[in-house]
């Protein structure tokens, strides 16, 4: 349901092979049929915070538009979405599976640094080397566990 035209949910992202944020966000709309306008803002060029500037003061990517809302990051998105238009469905049924899907979710959202830098999202990439410091090691471990 995606690129409707006209909808009044607009969602403003970065590029989907990059930007794991904007997927996040993306992925939740599209995944449960939400019909909503993609936006896409080019990254890292001289215009980037200008353009992002006319979206959200916070100067990030991914936002969400919904009528004269403005709704930013990509997890008060998420919760967004899931309150107003899937009556909660967004999160599992029962308070113990929710507590541990927001358990995973938050930690993800507030933390694994340097796995992010380290290894920055490109679903394209081949052949990337990189060098595994114990801490790499760690978050990556973190994330199998999860
Ligand atoms: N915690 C934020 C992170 C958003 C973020 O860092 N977005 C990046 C793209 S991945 C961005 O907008 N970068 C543009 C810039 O900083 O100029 C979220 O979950 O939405």
């Amino acid at each position: 349901m995606r690129n409707h035209r006209g909808s009044p949910q607009k969602l403003i992202i970065g590029n989907k092979n990059y930007s794991s944020w904007s997927l996040r966000a993306w992925l939740m709309l599209a995944a449960f049929e939400v019909s909503f306008e993609e936006l896409k803002v080019n990254l890292s060029t001289a215009e980037t915070a200008a353009t992002i500037g006319r979206y959200s003061s916070a100067g990030k990517v991914p936002v969400l538009h919904d009528g004269e809302l403005v709704v930013w990051d990509s997890l008060a998105i998420c919760e967004y979405v899931s309150e107003k238009y899937l009556n909660g469905r967004g999160w599992p049924e029962d308070m113990e599976g929710r507590a541990m899907a927001r358990s995973c979710s938050t930690e993800m959202h507030s933390g694994l640094f340097t796995l992010r830098e380290a290894m920055p999202m490109n679903c394209r990439a081949t052949n990337r080397r990189v060098e595994r410091s114990p801490q790499l090691e760690k978050e990556i471990a973190r994330v199998i566990t999860l």
